[in-house]
């Protein structure tokens, strides 16, 4: 199996601190956070931003802030969310894009998320990943059910995303499709040929999922944007000791951690 690559989604946009007092908002405390991770173990930081009220931005300014900010102190792969939060425009989502990160999220399907529609229709997507391949992006898919995958054969065969392909499988979202390890195994076998994946198991998934994850050649997706615990009713006190519990059972599952430059070269980054 290849090195065990860790990536830590430390803000998301969708929780408060009402939710978590560790939820980093400012530029600062999300650069923090991120590095703690990298530091941890995680090769890559999926990257939210939030405005100077706490609210979800696409702004690419807030982003430019945050990433400069990580780079002063660390150096992980840099992804960039384009998912943003529900019932932001198609050009407010694409905004952060021309920082040229070197990866980019891309949700290829429309799903219930919550009470709320994640809109995502062909066309969109189609745009999504043009810019990513005019900008040189590489694109990491987000499944949440089953038929994205197909999606993202669709992109291929319309020229729009090159080979390898990488996809992170969004578990246990109400609306998309539950955190099991038979979902897990159906979908890491609908995969094309020569792809990495990665997997974010929601709430209580997350840990089954991180173990799965290790077992099965994937990766694991870790952080606050996902789950806020540690354990049942105990809060995680931060992103980096998610990572670090990553860290601990791929050492007892004999899986060694990824550092970045090995990351780089497993998901043809370099
Ligand atoms: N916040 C969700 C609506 C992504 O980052 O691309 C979308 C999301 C996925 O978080
Ligand atoms: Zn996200």
């Amino acid at each position: 199996m290849e090195k065990l690559i860790i990536s830590a989604a430390v803000v998301g946009a969708e929780l408060t601190k009402e939710d978590t007092p560790y939820l980093p908002l400012t530029p600062s405390d999300i650069a923090e956070e991120a590095c703690r991770c990298y530091e941890a173990g995680a090769a890559i930081i999926h990257l939210h931003a939030r405005d100077r009220e706490g609210q979800p931005t696409q702004d690419a300014a807030v982003y430019k802030e945050i990433i400069s900010l990580i780079k002063e102190r660390c150096n992980p792969i840099i992804q960039i969310s384009t998912g943003g939060a529900i019932g932001m425009t198609t050009e407010e989502r694409l905004e952060p894009l021309k920082l040229k990160p070197d990866m980019a999220s891309l949700t290829v399907g429309t799903i219930n998320f919550g009470d709320d529609v994640f809109y995502n229709p062909p066309k969109m997507i189609e745009q999504f990943a043009a810019a990513m391949k005019k900008a040189t992006i590489k694109p990491e898919f987000e499944i949440f059910d089953a038929a994205m995958v197909t999606n993202v054969r669709r992109l291929a065969k319309q020229g729009l995303i090159t080979a390898p392909f990488h996809f992170d499988f969004v578990l246990g979202v109400p609306g998309g499709i539950p955190a099991t390890i038979k979902n897990l195994l159906f979908l890491q076998e609908s995969l094309p040929e020569g792809s990495t994946w990665s997997v974010a198991g929601i709430g209580r998934h997350q840990l089954p999922m991180v173990c799965s994850a290790i077992l099965l050649g994937g990766h694991p997706r870790v952080g606050l944007e996902d789950n806020i615990y540690y354990r049942r009713g105990q809060l995680a006190e931060g992103n980096a000791p998610l990572v670090k519990r990553v860290v601990r059972l791929a050492a007892e599952l004999n899986r060694e951690v990824a550092n970045v430059n090995e990351a780089r070269r497993i998901l043809g980054l370099l």
